[in-house]
């Protein structure tokens, strides 16, 4: 049984290989990206089932996107949307510590999920469906997909993740607070940074609480993170890196934490396993690729940055 299902957008990613504007970037390095598949992928490293559904246009990107997610192991439902392009998105280094992302995605195939694409049993057969803030910003139709699914998965008992992940080129606070306030609401777990939050509402991670959230969660990037239950609160620090490229730390945290929240392990845990997989999200370029498997955790875990013999 597959423990992890996820839906939503990825598109094709091609970022500057040296520091430097797009403007004078000679060479470009091609991959791909999706805030959905960059968790489930994380999940698939650390030894979690997970599958991931989405619509990719009838090109050679979209053939990529199944393509890699397949060879990482992931069960992938890759929908081929012959009317729209796969979607692409652009990522620069302006300076060394500084990056910057372009989007190429409006009517994309990803942009066009809807409701009806997820078949029957594949979220209620599930343990936990996660989502993210940005596919329902992508249209209407991939909003009432996201609501679709997390209904379903309310109605089955399947845990419900949800990473709030605002992304303002899709919509602005006032258009983008209440759809994500709505979804949040409605999750098991909820993951954000302080000003995520605060877009959905000032109290809100008192108010998710009471409306039944198990977890809030706070990144709180390299300042660690703490989370929010009935019972209290706990913090924990982040790690001490020099970071290459921070996109994508985020679901790298998500991943870690969903994974130790399967296990059962307890918070304090949970949130160093959560910190950990984030910190070394940011040590490789890419948005997922440095995602670590179990022994790659275990050595960041004992401070290994000996050789291996
Ligand atoms: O969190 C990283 C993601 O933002 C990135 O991989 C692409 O899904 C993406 C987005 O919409 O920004």
């Amino acid at each position: 049984m597959t423990r992890v299902v996820t839906l939503g957008e990825t598109m094709a990613l091609a970022r500057t290989t040296e520091v430097g504007s797009l403007r004078h970037a000679a060479g470009l390095a091609l991959g791909i990206g999706g805030a959905e598949t960059n968790v489930a992928v994380g999940l698939r490293r650390l030894g979690v089932d997970a599958a991931w559904l989405g619509r990719v246009g009838d090109d050679p990107l979209g053939e990529r996107i199944a393509r890699e997610l397949r060879g990482e192991g992931l069960d992938v439902h890759a929908i081929v949307d012959a009317e729209a392009p796969t979607g692409l998105m652009l990522k620069e280094r302006p300076s060394a510590a500084s990056t910057a992302v372009h989007y190429y995605r409006r009517g994309s195939a990803g942009s066009r999920l809807s409701p009806d694409d997820v078949p029957a049993g594949w979220i209620e057969d599930a343990d936990l469906l996660h989502v993210t803030g940005i596919t329902p910003l992508l249209s209407d139709t991939a909003r009432a997909a996201v609501l679709s699914a997390v209904e379903r998965a309310r109605a089955a008992g399947v845990a419900v993740s949800f990473d709030v992940n605002y992304r303002s080129a899709l919509a602005s606070p006032e258009v983008a607070g209440p759809i994500l306030r709505e979804i949040a609401a409605l999750s098991t777990l909820v993951f954000g940074g302080v000003e995520e939050f605060t877009l959905m509402s000032a109290d809100a991670a008192e108010s998710l609480l009471d409306s039944g959230v198990q977890h809030v969660v706070v990144k709180r990037g390299p300042g660690g993170a703490a989370v929010f239950t009935a019972t209290g609160a706990t913090e924990a620090p982040g790690f001490i890196i020099d970071p290459l490229d921070t996109v994508g730390a985020g679901d790298a945290f998500v991943a870690g934490y969903l994974s130790a929240y399967l296990e059962r392990l307890d918070v304090a845990d949970t949130l160093v396993r959560a910190n950990a997989c984030g910190a070394m999200a940011c040590l490789v370029p890419g948005d997922w690729e440095a995602a670590p498997t179990r022994r790659d955790l275990e050595r960041f875990l004992a401070g290994g940055g000996d050789p291996v013999r």
